[in-house]
């Protein structure tokens, strides 16, 4: 599980691949991975370097064309209001539209839950599923990269007993960054190549944060040490690794759940945090622990624990149940207090969002007659009927928050904190794929302009 960290860099002019030779300033290590990683890297990066190619000439021509063609306008609200409904970023790699959902490369998430995250990674990519020596290709390299630095252990072991485990997760991600090919490669590849290396990080990221995450789970919670499972599969190895044994029913559950939560375009914190940071080419790793520290927000990605939280509290005080007036009052009362319902809402969706039904017909299967499953439902009807009623937010159904959670508890997984984590291992998918496209199609650094108030009133029309 544990490894040695990568070698330091040295000075060698000694080219050994077609890159090195135009690029003739590369380190000892950079042509080692330039050579193995031409023959490694062939299948993904022939795929890639065409499509990159071709959506850079389209791009060119787009600016150089039609570089002025207003495509919306802004309002003086989402200036105020979080630039919500602001569409001012592009993203192929999925689409959230507030009456279909989430769409990845055109393929509703509904079409794509019995994937493997393998297939999404690859999707979003290159926009094409793929075939099966294409994934057997992927799988390989996968298990190939997955050993985490040997340094990891100790600072896991050395953070307070009590830290959160999205920062003992985060806090190792951003340690791993000395790991990066990005990285270490920057002063010598041109900006058009930096994609080469950013899918090399890429893909021992994708590897290796399943272990990381993994491992901050059994060591946070003082669980026994797994055997190190030897699967080829991403999702049975890490399930075995969560679990401590093989589960089949987790297996699939957890493939579904990492599958939805894979991507959800590129305006959501975690993923425009990331995007912003990357955009500097900090390289992936200081762009995916922004993305976490995003993710770490309770109305974001800490809602799952939240929810579960107001679960468990609702247990506790009601052993014998509730019924449903009781329930819409407990609920009234905390939007009186001021607090929101965790689980529910969403700032684009307008519909309820097919990432929980799928998940959620996934646990009527899995876990009906359970008393815990029984009163997230009671909360999902009532939450929806006391949001309607007090009318203010424009989403009242439950979000996936509202079910992840449950699905993780009811298969054995039961620190509430915890959750976030196995949530930044799905989105950290389309995190990383954005970032290698972005590298790819040679996205500029983002920079918008902001107004002061004043200036804003100064726009205002004159009475
Ligand atoms: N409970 C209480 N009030 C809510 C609410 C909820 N679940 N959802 C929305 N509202 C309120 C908003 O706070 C806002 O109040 P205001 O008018 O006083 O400012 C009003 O309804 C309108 O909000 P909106 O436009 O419908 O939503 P938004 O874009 O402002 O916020 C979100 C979206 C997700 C932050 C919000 O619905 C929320 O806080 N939900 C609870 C936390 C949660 O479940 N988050 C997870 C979302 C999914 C994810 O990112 N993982």
């Amino acid at each position: 599980m544990f490894g040695k960290s990568n070698i330091q860099p040295e000075t060698c002019h000694n080219a050994g691949t077609n890159w090195a030779i135009q690029y003739n300033s590369v380190s000892r290590r950079d042509c080692l991975l330039l050579a193995v990683g031409a023959l490694q890297m062939d299948l993904l990066h022939t795929r890639l370097e065409a499509q990159f190619r071709e959506t850079r000439e389209e791009i060119a021509g787009l600016i150089r064309d039609h570089g002025d063609l207003a495509i919306g306008s802004v309002h003086l609200a989402q200036l105020f209001g979080g630039m919500r409904g602001l569409r001012a970023l592009v993203c192929d790699t999925s689409t959230v539209d507030p009456e279909l959902g989430l769409a990845i490369r055109g393929l509703p998430i509904k079409q794509l839950h019995d994937r493997c995250p393998e297939e999404i990674f690859w999707l979003l990519l290159t926009s094409f599923l793929p075939d099966d020596r294409e994934l057997s290709f992927l799988r390989e390299r996968l298990h190939d990269l997955r050993t985490l630095p040997g340094y990891i252990a100790p600072l896991l072991d050395g953070m307070p007993a009590d830290t959160h485990p999205m920062t003992m997760f985060n806090a190792a991600v951003l340690t791993m960054q000395r790991e990066s090919h990005m990285a270490t490669r920057y002063r010598t590849l041109p900006r058009e190549l930096l994609w080469t290396a950013a899918l090399e990080d890429a893909l021992e990221m994708f590897a290796r944060l399943p272990v990381l995450a993994a491992e901050v789970y059994r060591r946070r919670y003082g669980l026994p040490t797994v055997e190190e499972p030897d699967e080829m599969d991403w999702t049975r190895d890490f399930a075995m690794r969560l679990l401590g044994r093989n589960d089949a029913g987790f297996e699939e559950l957890l493939r579904s759940y990492v599958v939805v939560q894979s991507d959800h375009e590129s305006g959501n914190v975690f993923a425009f945090s990331a995007h912003i940071t990357g955009s500097t080419h900090a390289d992936p790793y200081y762009a995916c622990s922004a993305g976490l520290n995003g993710l770490a927000g309770h109305i974001h990605g800490l809602a799952a624990q939240d929810f579960m939280r107001f679960l468990f509290d609702l247990q506790q005080d009601l052993p014998s149940g509730v019924d449903q007036a009781f329930l819409r009052q407990i609920l009234r009362d905390r939007l009186a207090s001021g607090r929101v319902i965790p689980g529910f809402g969403h700032a684009v969706l307008r519909l309820q969002d097919p990432r929980f039904e799928i998940l959620s017909s996934r646990a009527s299967a899995l876990f009906a007659g359970e008393p815990l499953f029984l009163l997230a439902r009671q909360v999902y009807q009532a939450g929806t009927q006391v949001l309607v009623e007090h009318g203010r937010a424009r989403n009242p159904y439950p979000n996936v928050d509202a079910i992840t959670g449950v699905v993780l508890n009811l298969s054995g997984i039961r620190e509430l904190e915890f959750y976030t984590v196995l949530f930044g291992v799905s989105l950290s998918i389309g995190m990383l794929a954005q970032y290698v496209i972005s590298r790819g199609i040679g996205s500029p650094i983002v920079r918008p302009r902001s107004l002061s108030l004043s200036e804003v009133r100064a726009m205002l029309p004159q009475s």
